[in-house]
């Protein structure tokens, strides 16, 4: 039977939540602990874990057809894939950071400066975007103790929450890169397989509807319930039901996770009472 083969990073900051995306998809995989690769019982789906550097050149080779890897580790490698959706988990950017004591006054002051990267091709290309030359000292781990041994004078290297820079008496001063996960493809897919990827995709996508919205449900008094129900916007409109006590209503509907807090507090304005929140599985419309 035709499967479709994924590669997924084997342990690190990509693991669970690789691996919790295809669960909420509704794929199960067999042991997946210290697996090199493993199956689903219920999709046609075979996982190779690998290192997330490799991870490219499998999917480029068609060794796997799809693959999900950080854009950082993407744009690096520079490998020939496609890129079918990004899935918003592993965010972080690649930024340039110089000692905390150092005065910034923009990227002009990296000419002729040695910077420890372990990303030279995206650090490269930032420097002959922005027509500035200067020495690239590639290193594998650990590059923001690079200017602290002597090694380098500023760094580029991914941030999250900037505590490793902070700890290390660096300041983040300029952004390379914004990165996240994505799902990425072999160009010449055959048709068995890309329709495979057509039904794990449409999943995925549920699943990231579902975590931008919530389903909200409230009580409103009927004299008020035009105003409420005019604050929601919903799938197509809200759900209205009586509620036992008279003049009263229950309602329902969708919220999206950037209007959220804002139509809540328009709701308590507009007289809604006992309003709850509840997060939603799979969105599908
Ligand atoms: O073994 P393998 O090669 O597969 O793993 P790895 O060690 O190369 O990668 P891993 O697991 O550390 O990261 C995998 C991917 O997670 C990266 O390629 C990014 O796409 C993404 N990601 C998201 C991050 C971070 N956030 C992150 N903060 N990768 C690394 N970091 C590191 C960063 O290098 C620095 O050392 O965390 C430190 C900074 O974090 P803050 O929070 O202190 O700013
Ligand atoms: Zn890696």
């Amino acid at each position: 039977m035709m499967t479709l083969r994924i590669a997924i990073q084997k342990s690190g900051r990509l693991y669970e939540d690789s691996v919790s995306l295809l669960k909420e998809c509704g794929i199960d995989l067999r042991n997946v602990k210290d697996r090199l690769r493993t199956e689903s019982d219920n999709f046609p789906l075979e996982v190779f874990f690998l290192r997330d550097d490799d991870i490219p050149q499998y999917v480029e080779d068609g060794v796997a057809d799809i693959g999900i890897v950080g854009e950082n580790v993407l744009f690096e490698k520079g490998k020939s894939v496609e890129v079918v959706e990004k899935l918003g988990f592993g965010k972080c950017r690649l930024a340039v950071a110089v000692p905390r004591a150092e005065a910034w006054s923009g990227i002009g002051s990296l000419s002729g400066r040695r910077i420890a990267t372990s990303y030279p091709r995206l650090v490269k290309g930032f420097l002959a975007e922005h027509g500035v030359e200067a020495e690239i000292h590639e290193i594998s781990g650990s590059v923001e103790i690079a200017p602290g041994i002597g090694l380098a004078d500023v760094v580029a290297d991914l941030v999250s929450s900037g505590s490793t820079l902070f700890m290390n008496g660096l300041k983040e001063v300029e952004t390379i890169l914004q990165s996240q996960s994505v799902l990425i493809r072999n160009h010449a897919l055959d048709a068995g397989r890309l329709e495979l990827l057509a039904r794990l995709l449409f999943r995925i996508q549920a699943v990231k509807k579902a975590k931008r919205n919530k389903y909200v449900l409230l009580n409103a008094p009927n004299d008020r319930l035009q105003e409420v129900i005019s604050l929601l916007p919903g799938m197509r409109s809200p759900t209205v039901l009586p509620l036992a006590e008279s003049g009263w209503s229950s309602v329902h509907s969708v919220l999206s996770e950037d209007q959220f807090w804002d139509c809540i507090e328009k709701l308590k304005a507009a007289g809604a009472e006992g309003i709850l929140v509840i997060p939603i599985e799979k969105m599908v419309l």
